[in-house]
């Protein structure tokens, strides 16, 4: 009987101990995690001749502000045949983190002088006010990923293609 009566302390001693160890585990789980993320704002170039390419049929300054032509006779004035073509972007472009996360965004300018970036919400709320960017800076953009979809961090001066999605995935 006796035997029988610290057997059960035993048993019930170790259920509550593994009961703590779970629960402590979970508690881990949920503690945020911050994810530092180190993008760069570069240019793009692109270049040919007309001998080699025709020019696009739509100029490509018309479709984005971020989009940089120049035609033949226009990006060199000794190479009439020469065309070129840039793009402004955040490299990487795109992130995805689970939700409740911290995101910790480091921004270097590498290309352009000037830049007028803000973040939005998925909900089109302001998560961080315009902000000019200068080259040779780093910029950081710290957010609390609390709501599914996407975040847009996007430069108002090389619009709408100069944009990083951060995709927020529910838990
Ligand atoms: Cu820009």
């Amino acid at each position: 009987m006796r035997r029988q009566y610290l057997r059960s302390i035993v048993v019930g001693g170790v259920l509550i101990l593994s009961g703590a160890l779970l629960v402590g585990g979970v508690a881990a789980q949920q503690a945020a995690t911050t994810h530092t993320i180190f993008m760069n704002v570069v240019e793009y170039k692109g270049s040919t001749t007309t001998e080699k390419l025709a020019p696009p049929s739509i100029n490509p300054s018309t479709l984005s502000q971020g989009y940089v032509y120049k035609g033949p006779g226009e990006a060199d004035k000794t190479a009439p045949q020469q065309w070129e073509i840039d793009s402004y972007a955040f490299a990487p472009g795109f992130v995805t983190v689970p939700q409740g996360d911290m995101v910790a965004v480091r921004v270097f300018v590498v290309n352009g002088d000037k830049h007028d970036v803000s973040v939005l919400a998925p909900d089109g709320q302001v998560a961080a006010p315009t902000a000019t960017w200068t080259r040779g800076g780093e910029y950081p953009v710290s957010l609390k990923a609390e709501k599914v979809g996407t975040y847009k961090l996007s430069c108002a001066i090389h619009g709408p293609s100069m944009t990083a999605n951060i995709l927020v995935l529910p838990h």
